[in-house]
């Protein structure tokens, strides 16, 4: 956490700004999603909370500043210090206590930032890129916490391979990976756990319903879990009796996946990644099916840059972890996708789901 405070204090300072407020990545700078906004400065960094996330705030984080913010009056215990306002107020009090001219943010609507100049005025700058592109480099502990994450989504993985059976539903696989992907430690699910089959298999972004399993039908499973607040991610497609043209896609998917991962290593375009990927579907005459870019990075958020998609500026560097996740959707026959999180390293890449 101090590196991070230590290496945004540089670029503040490379770009004469005298304060930061992070919203979007409050979290990563605080290390507590009791965290509503930071500012950071030269002075002691600072943690403004809801009153009721106060107590642990103070627990998580290594912050020694924390102000507690309520937007009604209430009650207070003895010693509680909170402001009766709205977060612009908050904001606008600190930043004229840290006597800021110059202020960079990540990320707020016209109207809040509206609010927020009226009750102070100063020259805001919407710069959310300076701890975005920090984010994209994972840190020894980070990626210690993603390995823990991939490990329980391999659980969750094993268990659906051991329930694909016809007659069983989409909803009791889903239930029973996110059950012991929970029990061996799991946070939660950063997204709801995906069972499609059949007619759902083509559609990218089905959840799980009723739906039971039949003969002759393909069946994604793409679940994650949580570590310590950072997500996991990783799909396998599964089959019951597949046809030759569904058994085809799962080939071009599961080759097309490979292709990008093999690309993968410290300097590489993220574009050359999915064009890898992207080729291999081309070949098998399947490009209108490929509907999605090849992958994403993941960490606190389960998608964040850099993004494996066409025309992506991003180069691949050691310590980003992404994940590789080509499919193809076929109306009326089915769908196909295989995700992994691989972590890029000086000479290549290691996979962290297998
Ligand atoms: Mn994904």
């Amino acid at each position: 956490m101090r590196a991070r405070i230590r290496k945004l204090r540089a670029e503040l300072a490379a770009r004469e700004l005298e304060a930061y407020v992070a919203i979007q990545n409050a979290r990563y700078l605080s290390g507590t999603s009791a965290v509503t906004a930071t500012i950071i400065s030269e002075q002691e960094p600072i943690l403004i909370c809801k009153r009721l996330e106060f107590d642990r705030a103070r627990r998580e984080s290594a912050f020694r500043d924390i102000r507690a913010y309520f937007p009604y009056e209430v009650p207070l215990r003895r010693g509680e210090r909170v402001k009766f306002c709205e977060l612009w107020q908050v904001l606008a009090d600190c930043l004229r206590e840290l006597g800021a001219r110059r202020i960079g943010f990540d990320g707020m609507s016209s109207e809040f930032l509206r609010k927020l100049r009226g009750a102070y005025e100063a020259d805001y700058q919407e710069l959310p890129e300076l701890v975005v592109n920090m984010r994209k480099i994972k840190s020894k502990q980070e990626i210690a916490w993603l390995r823990r994450s991939a490990a329980l989504a391999m659980e969750g993985m094993q268990r659906a391979a051991e329930l694909i059976e016809e007659g069983r539903s989409e909803l009791e696989v889903a239930a029973e990976v996110e059950y012991i992907m929970r029990k061996q430690g799991s946070g939660g699910t950063p997204f709801s756990t995906i069972v499609a089959s059949g007619r759902n298999s083509w559609l990218p972004h089905a959840t799980a319903t009723r739906k039971r399993f039949r003969r002759g039908e393909l069946i994604i499973v793409d679940l994650g879990a949580t570590y310590e607040g950072y997500a996991s991610d990783m799909t396998k497609t599964f089959s019951i009796g597949p046809t030759r043209r569904q058994l085809k896609l799962m080939n071009a998917a599961k080759r097309a996946q490979s292709a990008a991962i093999d690309r993968i290593r410290d300097g590489v375009s993220a574009a050359d990644v999915d064009r890898a990927a992207r080729k291999v579907v081309c070949r098998a005459g399947l490009e209108k099916f490929f509907s999605h870019g090849t992958g994403h990075g993941l960490g606190l958020a389960i998608h964040e840059p850099p993004n494996l998609v066409p025309g992506s500026s991003d180069l691949l560097q050691r310590g980003m972890v992404v994940t590789v996740e080509p499919g193809v959707y076929a109306p009326g026959v089915g769908g196909a996708r295989w995700e992994d999180i691989v972590l890029v390293t000086k000479d290549g890449h290691e996979l962290l789901t297998q």
